[in-house]
């Protein structure tokens, strides 16, 4: 290649360097292309190399030939780099200014504890004010528990006042707080304050005021000397308390197995103001709070003596009360996906958490 031809060659890699310039898209790419023109075996890096092969007068200048060459496409090569670098800089200033710190931020709905949990948080607290420790249950309870150690023996027909789930391992879904008694008793012995809050299921027919899933929260209290005035002082304070206003109760005599007397607590209907409604059968009152004092059988069961010590229990419908509450009509709702509820007790509360 004779040195017009050089020339020639040279003015070739230039236009198609500078040519493609344009279509390079960001400075590592540039890179690539620069390495690809000016790199050692680059299309006139490697031009260099063959100075050799002119006569020793020419070599100077085609040394200087290929040089300018070389400075005239590493200077296009700048211009194209400095352009990427400024078009990446104006992109950032543009997304910065974008940004507005002073635009309100998104807030995050909040979420709030079920009415349920809210009602038995506050019982909780006012029980440990009291003394007493929450315990808790197994939900797939022993048929003894549930059954044999409350004075309900596999004959006896009181089995019957509550339809049961059987399991196929001879176990049951609880159907009452009231287990937790004798495991309680076995646990600590006496004298014993405990509470045991906790779901309960019953093979029911579903209505307005009967789930086959609800809660309870059983109170247990053993010692000396302990009373009826004693258990019928605590349910009027526990009611008017966890309802955060009077209400009325009326005492009335009820049967169970596990207590000798047995008793009733009604409260007046907070949906109908006592004047009938579904969610009380149209009676105005609602049970609320069955008790009595505790059979001397099981406290045997729960080994403790029935001659040094007594105590009563009680069985709190968790479920409704938390209706009575919130004035919600049906507990169908509760167990459902509805958040009317919740937006009924925030209403009357605040946001549920903020109270715990
Ligand atoms: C009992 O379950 C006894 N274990 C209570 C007890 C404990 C009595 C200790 C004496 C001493 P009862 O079956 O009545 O009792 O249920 C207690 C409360 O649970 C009821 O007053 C009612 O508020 C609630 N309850 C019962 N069944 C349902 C149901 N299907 N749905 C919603 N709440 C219910």
């Amino acid at each position: 290649m004779d040195i017009e031809q050089l020339g020639q060659r040279i003015a070739e890699i230039e236009a198609a360097v500078v040519a493609r310039l344009p279509s390079v898209a960001n400075v590592d790419d540039l890179r690539r292309v620069e390495n690809e023109v000016l790199g050692k075996e680059g299309a006139l890096g490697a031009l260099i190399t063959t100075i050799k092969e002119y006569p020793p007068a020419q070599r100077g200048q085609v040394g200087q030939v290929i040089n300018a060459a070389k400075g005239r496409v590493k200077a296009a090569l700048d211009g194209r780099r400095a352009a990427l670098e400024a078009a990446v800089a104006d992109a950032e200033a543009a997304a910065a200014a974008a940004f507005d710190p002073t635009l309100p931020g998104y807030v995050e709905p909040m979420g709030s504890v079920h009415p349920v949990t809210a009602v038995q948080w506050r019982i909780e607290r006012l029980f440990e004010r009291l003394g007493f420790t929450v315990e808790a249950g197994p939900e797939m309870e022993e048929e003894y528990y549930n059954f044999e150690a409350l004075n309900i023996p596999a004959t006896h027909p009181a089995r019957d006042m509550q339809d049961t789930f059987w399991l196929t391992n001879r176990k049951v879904l609880r159907t009452q707080t009231s287990p937790v008694q004798v495991r309680a008793m076995l646990k600590y012995g006496a004298p014993l304050r405990i509470i045991a809050p906790g779901r309960c299921f019953r093979y029911e027919t579903i209505d307005a005021s009967h789930e086959n899933t609800f809660h309870q929260v059983e109170g247990l209290m053993i010692d000396r000397e302990i009373s009826i005035p004693n258990l019928i002082a605590l349910a009027h304070t526990l009611l008017r308390e966890v309802m955060e206003r009077d209400v009325k109760v009326r005492v009335r005599p009820g049967f169970f197995p596990f207590v000798e007397p047995g008793l009733e607590i009604d409260m007046n209907c907070q949906i109908c103001a006592g004047k009938g409604c579904p969610t009380c059968k149209q009676s105005g009152w609602i049970e609320v709070l069955p008790c009595g004092m505790v059979h001397p059988n099981v406290l045997l069961a729960g080994k403790v003596d029935p001659h040094e010590f007594s105590g009563f229990a009680f069985g709190l419908g968790l479920t409704r009360l938390a209706m009575m509450k919130y004035g919600i009509g049906d507990i169908r709702v509760l167990n459902s996906g509805d958040l009317r509820p919740i937006v009924a007790a925030r209403r009357l509360e605040g946001p549920v958490v903020a109270a715990v």
